[in-house]
């Protein structure tokens, strides 16, 4: 037994909210109905009726905001897929279960802006007793993240993709779509900014015959051909592989990369993530597009995160293509940082507040003159700049 932890009393403000939800289905509902019945009789959790619309609950937290552990009655877990309100979770064991959040968790994870994402580890209760025997339960408390990736959604707040993850493998293809390096930057500053490393996975080598490929903006930009990309990454100390799904190149590689670790595979839709996922472990038949799929403009074949464990070793987490990936709480200042490459130039910038922009003697756009940080990457800095 580790140390014991501290606690002490929280209390939530619990919206009442009765409708029932559609996208649950039966037991969820009838789940929800005998939640109050057994919250008010839970001996840590006590009700005060406040009227219709809202009341507040008292309950047991310890120093992470979070419930107490309840070792007799609870059980960890690690959380796979969440659709709607549903939460799949695996036990230790390896058994899924699906879940629902106790609905004091979820109103203390919402305030926190932190709702339930793939890659948790959670404690759940078993709740098969009221379902018929199928393994259903309740999550009843979140452990604190070591990592997220994160992205800002349409609402402009944070949506975190995956959870603990701690490397993210960053797939593009060298065509259909084409090569775009400044996504690959994008999510180099995502990852570390979410305390991952990076990976950089360049896919459908089959394709670069001559004139397979065209070149993208921003590489007409700077005068880099397809194939200047990767040693540019390269020298910046990032791993790059070179794959194709379909011709089986490079997929040892890839397999001792994403062996032992937990791996979230980010990139546009149609670049081949779940191709590559499948080549690495057939049995998954993950679905890929499809030529009668291809004419569906802007339809995404995966469509909800997941995680999957891998018979070698470790787990991979495949996610639907992202067309645009913003990010999320990232500060102007703070970018820099993420260039691994600016940062032997950074204070000899005159301005110790140099954003590198348009600033006199700044020591990278210098360095960008003299050819020793590359042109592309240092537009894409501009270009992240602008947004953040
Ligand atoms: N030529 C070639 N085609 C590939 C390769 N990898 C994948 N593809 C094809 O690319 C298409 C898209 O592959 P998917 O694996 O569905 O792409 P995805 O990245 O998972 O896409 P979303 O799930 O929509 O995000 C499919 O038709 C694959 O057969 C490759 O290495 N070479
Ligand atoms: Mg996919
Ligand atoms: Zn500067």
């Amino acid at each position: 037994m580790g140390k014991k932890r501290s606690t002490r009393k929280l209390r939530v403000n619990f919206r009442q909210n009765r409708q029932a939800r559609r996208r649950s289905d039966d037991w969820t509902r009838q789940y929800r109905a005998d939640e109050d019945r057994l919250a008010d009789s839970a001996s840590s959790e006590s009700v005060r009726a406040k009227g219709e619309l809202s009341r507040k609950r008292t309950i047991i937290v310890d120093e992470d905001d979070q419930p107490r552990v309840d070792e007799a009655l609870w059980q960890p877990g690690t959380v796979t897929k969440v659709h709607g309100l549903i939460c799949y979770v695996n036990a230790e064991n390896g058994r899924p279960w699906e879940c629902t959040v106790r609905r004091v968790l979820r109103t203390l994870l919402i305030q926190g802006r932190a709702p339930v994402t793939v890659g948790d580890r959670v404690w759940f209760s078993d709740q098969t007793k009221a379902s018929d025997g199928r393994p259903v339960g309740v999550v009843e408390r979140v452990e604190p993240r070591t990592t997220s990736l994160s992205r800002r959604d349409r609402r402009k707040r944070e949506q975190t993709i995956v959870a603990n993850a701690d490397q993210l493998l960053a797939v593009v293809s060298f065509a259909q779509p084409k090569l775009r390096p400044h996504l690959v930057d994008r999510y180099i500053v995502a990852a570390l900014k979410g305390g991952l490393d990076p990976i950089l996975c360049f896919n459908k080598v089959d394709l670069l015959a001559a004139d397979a490929v065209t070149a993208d903006d921003d590489q007409r930009q700077s005068g880099l051909s397809v194939r200047d990309v990767i040693p540019v990454f390269r020298a910046l100390g990032y791993c790059c592989l070179v794959t194709s799904a379909v011709a089986g190149t490079g997929l040892d590689d890839l397999r001792a990369a994403l062996k032992d670790h937990m791996t979230v595979i980010a990139g546009q839709s149609g670049v081949g993530k779940s191709t590559l996922i499948n080549a690495l472990q057939p049995g998954l038949n993950l679905p890929t597009r499809t030529v009668s799929r291809e004419s569906e403009k802007g339809r995404h074949t995966t469509s909800l995160a997941e995680l999957l464990p891998l018979d070698f070793g470790g787990y991979v987490v495949d996610t639907p293509g992202i067309r645009a990936f913003d990010l999320w709480s990232v500060e102007p200042g703070e970018l820099e940082a993420y260039f691994v490459e600016f940062i032997p130039y950074v204070q000899k910038c005159r301005f110790h507040d140099c954003m590198h922009r348009n600033e006199e003697d700044c020591a990278v756009i210098a360095a960008v003159e003299r050819g020793e940080i590359s042109a592309r990457r240092y537009y894409s800095y501009l270009k992240m700049f602008e947004e953040v």
